[in-house]
């Protein structure tokens, strides 16, 4: 479903109040995904994936300026994250129940860092932002 003016203004201002922590929130549910869902650890064998692992922290750093460049470019998530999707569809051949699993451990994440702000609203179009981010990762599939 297709963003609403109310839902970018709260993804915005909740970005805002986010500032420069979102590495922390996207590392941070990293863990917690690979702790909740292990199955999504088969595609970083490659790497540590124990709970503070500085591999972990540094995916965590680029899976959130990744999210941060979709919030920038709310119009044209397509677009912005083009480059990214041949890279988790060609490259990775990451299965999109995948991205379900990570998107619902960052809204547990956010929820439980700003539990006053974490409205049903707000669940609601992070959800949406986060669906649409999937699918312009996973577009190539189709
Ligand atoms: Mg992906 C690399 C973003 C879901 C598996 N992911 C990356 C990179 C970014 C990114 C920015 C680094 C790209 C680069 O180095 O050029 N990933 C990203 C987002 C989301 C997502 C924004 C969803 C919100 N990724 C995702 C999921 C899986 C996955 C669900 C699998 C469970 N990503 C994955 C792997 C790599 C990346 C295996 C390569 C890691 C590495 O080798 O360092």
């Amino acid at each position: 479903m297709a963003l609403s003016a109310a839902d970018r203004e709260a993804l915005c201002a909740l970005w805002r109040k986010l500032g420069n922590n979102v590495g922390i929130y996207a590392t941070e549910a990293l863990e917690r995904t690979f702790l909740a869902f292990p199955s999504t650890r088969t595609y970083f064998l490659h790497l540590d994936l124990r709970p503070g692992s500085a591999q972990v922290k540094a995916h965590g750093q680029k899976v959130a300026k990744a999210l941060t460049l979709a919030v920038d470019h709310l119009d044209d998530l397509p677009g912005a994250l083009s480059a990214l999707s041949d890279l988790h569809t060609h490259r990775l051949q990451v299965d999109p129940v995948n991205f379900k699993l990570l998107g619902h451990c960052l809204l547990v994440t956010l929820a439980r860092y700003y539990p006053g702000d974490f409205s049903p609203s707000l669940q609601a179009s992070l959800d949406k932002f986060l669906s649409q981010v999937t699918l312009a990762l996973t577009s190539n599939y189709h």
